[in-house]
């Protein structure tokens, strides 16, 4: 069985601009996930070269920045068994062109540039990333009373 683990989801400006923050999250609620920790954050260029470091080299990384100040970002930590993977696939492909219908980027977006969402891509970076957008008194623990609904073992 999948361990238990937690993951970082950015609802990024473009969804906040055109008002699918509620699809997103809700997207998420219909799944059965678990929230753990949501806030809205104003993301500043020395955070955001610290989560696309390896975008850092790309002719787009400037216009990546740029797209991620454009409003502040709402941030969630979801937890679960294997959610890692499982949030992946609700979002679907980097770009929204190759991502599979049913997902959220390929549902609701067209561009890789504007592609709505982040999601953690291994326990290696959800545990930084969790760090680098929220302290330990923000995460929340708790029983989620529909677990039992969503996994009868
Ligand atoms: P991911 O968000 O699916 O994990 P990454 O490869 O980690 O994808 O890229 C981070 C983000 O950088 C993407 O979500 C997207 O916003 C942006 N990005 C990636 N490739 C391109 C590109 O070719 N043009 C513009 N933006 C890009
Ligand atoms: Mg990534």
């Amino acid at each position: 069985m999948a361990d238990i683990q937690r993951t970082l989801v950015l609802i990024k400006p473009d969804a906040l601009q055109r008002e699918l923050v509620g699809e997103v999250l809700s997207r998420f609620e219909r799944k059965g996930l678990k929230m753990v920790a949501m806030k809205m954050m104003h993301l500043n260029e020395e955070v955001l070269a610290d989560h696309y470091a390896h975008q850092k080299e790309k002719p787009f990384f400037s216009s990546l920045v740029k797209y991620m100040r454009q409003t502040p970002v709402v941030a969630v930590v979801y937890e679960g068994l294997g959610v890692i993977n499982e949030v992946r696939k609700v979002v679907g492909a980097t770009n929204p062109r190759d991502a599979d219908a049913g997902t959220i980027r390929a549902d609701l977006s067209m561009d890789i540039g504007s592609n709505m969402i982040h999601a953690s891509d291994s326990v290696e970076a959800s545990d930084v990333e969790i760090k680098r957008f929220f302290k330990d008194d923000e995460l929340f623990t708790y029983e989620k009373l529909t677990d039992r609904f969503h996994f009868c073992w």
